[in-house]
């Protein structure tokens, strides 16, 4: 025997009422109730209709006919088609913003959040309950990037910023005394009012300073020991997919992008930092110690904006130059890397010519901008 209150009775009609409630949702979203209502209306009439609707001529019969004319035409489109083009669209973009709020743990890339969206993983309350239940398993990045999500999430106002930059120069001057120069760079340094992290470069005061001092890896490896003995630094990242990170340890010797490079010797670290002060919060922190001679390139890089990188290393290239984090070379032959990927490199420009960002701008012949005018 049937059993009463169980789930209701399928419409017959049961994709399209769906595809109306989907639309009614949006606008009830959107704030628009007229739509709302209308899409209400059309999905309950739907609901309600005692016949399959299979033809055009459908639309004429019992409550159909009371439908707009907007609305029939998204029904016809189903019959012809077999989807309504406005409905695909929301879920295109549902799509887009679940791939961006998964995008936005610290340790997710792109194709992390598409596997995870495929596996039926939408939010970020849904990756914590899949991880709960071990259905989803995160490396040791994505697990802190999920613990400090919200953290992460809210910007740092410029002037807690000063506070975190002081703590660290602290250390600097303690440990290395004036060897070591320290710049604030980021969206710190182009004068934002608040920033998504805090991004600091290092870098002897000169070559004699540069020898004294040891490696750069040497020289981040100690800050953050520093750093970390003193409890500012709460949390080490390896650096999501950055695969040629030294592995094992927490600060990363960097490989040059383009093989043909000279090889460098900056040191990258990733971590999380927290403000000894009730109430403050777990803070991303990006440090770079970089060679003397490679200063104002990486001054330049690690100002950004990201954009404005990718504008000035486009121009570059177009000069017939390659402009990295660590010099300007010719750009004398491509070739693929093995990954399809061209690399448009040559010899360097002696990097004694750069004692400057300005000297950058000056040799491709650009006008300089200051950090703040560095937006796009
Ligand atoms: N950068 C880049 N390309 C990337 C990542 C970074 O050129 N893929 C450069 C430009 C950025 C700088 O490094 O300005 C610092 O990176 P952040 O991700 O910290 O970005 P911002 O400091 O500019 O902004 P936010 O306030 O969000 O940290
Ligand atoms: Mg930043
Ligand atoms: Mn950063």
């Amino acid at each position: 025997p049937k059993t009463s209150g169980s789930s209701p009775p399928k419409s017959r009609n049961e994709k399209l009422v769906s595809m109306f409630s989907r639309l009614q949702q949006h606008y009830e979203s959107l704030g628009d109730g007229w739509r709302e209502r209308s899409y209400r209306l059309t999905a309950s009439i739907l609901r309600g209709l005692p016949f399959e609707v299979t033809s055009e001529e459908d639309l004429d019969r019992s409550e159909l006919r009371r439908l707009g004319k907007k609305t029939r035409d998204k029904l016809k489109e189903f019959l012809n088609t077999g989807s309504i083009g406005r409905v695909d669209g929301l879920h295109m973009d549902e799509h887009a913003k679940a791939l961006a709020e998964l995008q936005g743990i610290w340790g997710v890339g792109l194709t992390t959040a598409r596997r995870w969206l495929g596996s039926g993983c939408r939010t970020v309350t849904d990756v914590r309950s899949q991880v709960q239940d071990g259905t989803l398993r995160l490396s040791a990045d994505q697990l802190i990037g999920l613990q400090f999500f919200e953290e992460f999430a809210q910007r740092i106002p410029r002037i807690e910023v000063d506070e975190i930059i002081q703590v660290v120069q602290a250390a600097v001057s303690r440990r290395f005394g004036n060897r070591l120069r320290m710049e604030a760079c980021g969206s710190f340094r182009r004068g934002k009012a608040s920033c998504g992290d805090v991004d600091l470069l290092l870098c002897a005061r000169s070559a004699k300073d540069e020898l004294a001092l040891g490696s750069t890896h040497d020289v981040l490896s100690s800050l953050v020991a520093d750093l970390h003995g003193q409890g500012f630094i709460t949390h080490d990242l390896k650096g999501g997919n950055q695969s040629h990170r030294r592995p094992g340890g927490h600060v990363g010797q960097d490989v040059n992008d383009g093989e043909e490079q000279q090889s460098s010797t900056a040191a990258t670290y990733f971590g999380v930092c927290q403000l000894a002060r009730v109430g403050s919060l777990h803070r991303r922190i990006d440090i770079k110690v970089y060679p003397v001679l490679e200063f104002p390139f990486a001054l330049l890089s690690f100002t950004g904006s990201g954009p404005f990188n990718r504008s000035m290393r486009l121009y570059a290239r177009r000069a017939g130059f390659s402009l990295s984090d660590h010099s300007i070379c010719r750009a004398a032959h491509a070739r693929g890397n093995g990954r399809g990927e061209r690399i448009w490199t040559g010899p360097p420009i002696a990097a004694m010519q750069f004692a400057s960002e300005r000297d950058i701008f000056e040799f491709l012949g650009l006008a300089y901008r200051e950090p703040w005018q560095r937006e796009v």
